[in-house]
């Protein structure tokens, strides 16, 4: 299996990340990328390939031209304006109050962010950028008749919607790959997001469409992030009722009662009969993940692949979080293995 990876992922390299009331070295941190990359090549799944480059359009396709004029300035602005620290959000549009824009950086990170752990700094524009035409490349294999691809992007995307940044994301890769396969002739794409948190962002996308279906297997947002999105009543709405599934676990479960939901959005997958599937691929439901709460194992990451291969359907991956960094290079690459020995 072919892989798109692009060093400049490393252009993003934030120092800080709210958690736990302090500022701390953020969990998603571009070593992450380092120890995939060596697993790949240390099993030699396939070839690692840079990534095209391609204009604006797929992306001004998914998010708002001002939200990406804001993501694209935020840090200089964040700069100009005195202050010492990385760009981080400490005020929000809260129940009551307006929704609209202000016009400074400081409010607009708050009307921007979905969360305040995501800072953006200098090169996080960049490196969003290109985690995004790493997915896009992806998705060009896919048109070209490839069984499976591994776009192996970083910043993540899952979190990010058509104008909000935050746990970690800032474009919403996977979603921009599916708009793109729509765009150059699909009729309909299935996203299936296996990352320990609901994924949000590529819900809020699709929820009113029926031509992009999206599940999500995802910790209870009673209890995780990003705590307000990701509930199974959340089916749809418009045209696109029924069309978004979500699969929320409780804190503890194991891979036997992950398969089973897997079987259920692989069965709802089948009945979609899409053309191809875009799998938003964690491997934070691992045991030892730091900031989550599922007991998958190692090798149960290779079971996952092969259930995923059943499906039959050309599959891009698309690498999402993960944060258990000596062992993301091991579940990663198992997860591949699993579908292409399949
Ligand atoms: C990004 B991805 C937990 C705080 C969580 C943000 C998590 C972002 C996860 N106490 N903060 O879906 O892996
Ligand atoms: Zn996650």
């Amino acid at each position: 299996m072919e892989t798109i990876y692009s060093e400049n992922h490393n252009l993003r390299d934030a120092q800080t990340e709210l958690y736990g009331g302090q500022l701390v070295y953020p969990f998603e941190r571009p070593s992450r990328l380092d120890y995939i990359h060596a697993r790949l090549t240390e099993v030699g799944l396939g070839p690692i390939t840079a990534p095209d480059t391609f204009g604006m359009e797929p992306i001004l396709a998914v998010h708002d031209a001002e939200y990406v004029d804001f993501l694209q300035t935020a840090w200089d602005r964040w700069q100009a304006a005195g202050f010492q620290g990385e760009a981080i959000a400490s005020t929000w549009p809260a129940r009551r109050m307006v929704q609209a824009r202000p016009s400074g950086i400081d409010g607009q990170l708050g009307y921007y962010a979905l969360a305040a752990e995501t800072s953006i700094t200098q090169g996080t524009w960049r490196a969003a950028l290109s985690s995004v035409h790493v997915a896009l490349t992806g998705a060009e294999r896919l048109r070209t008749g490839t069984r499976g691809c591994f776009a192996l992007c970083r910043p993540p995307g899952h979190h990010a919607a058509k104008d909000l940044y935050g746990g970690y994301c800032f474009f919403n890769n996977a979603a921009i790959a599916a708009q793109h396969l729509r765009d150059t002739g699909m009729a309909r794409v299935a996203i299936l997001d296996v990352d320990f948190h609901h994924g949000n962002g590529t819900q809020d996308i699709f929820y009113d469409r029926a031509d992009v279906l999206f599940i999500s297997l995802h910790g209870t947002p009673e209890e995780a992030f990003p705590y307000f999105l990701g509930y199974a009543n959340e089916t749809g709405s418009g045209a696109g009722e029924g069309f978004t599934l979500n699969l929320p676990m409780p804190r503890g479960t194991g891979f036997e009662v992950w398969r089973t939901a897997l079987a259920t959005a692989l069965a709802r997958i089948a009945d979609y009969a899409p053309e191809a599937l875009i799998v938003s691929l964690g491997v934070d439901t691992f045991e030892t993940d730091p900031i989550s709460f599922f007991k998958l194992k190692s090798p149960d990451f290779i079971t996952m692949g092969a259930d995923i291969a059943e499906a039959g359907l050309p599959t891009l991956f698309v690498m999402e979080g993960g944060y258990d960094i000596a062992e993301i290079g091991i579940n990663t690459v198992n997860v591949l293995e699993g579908f292409q020995g399949h």
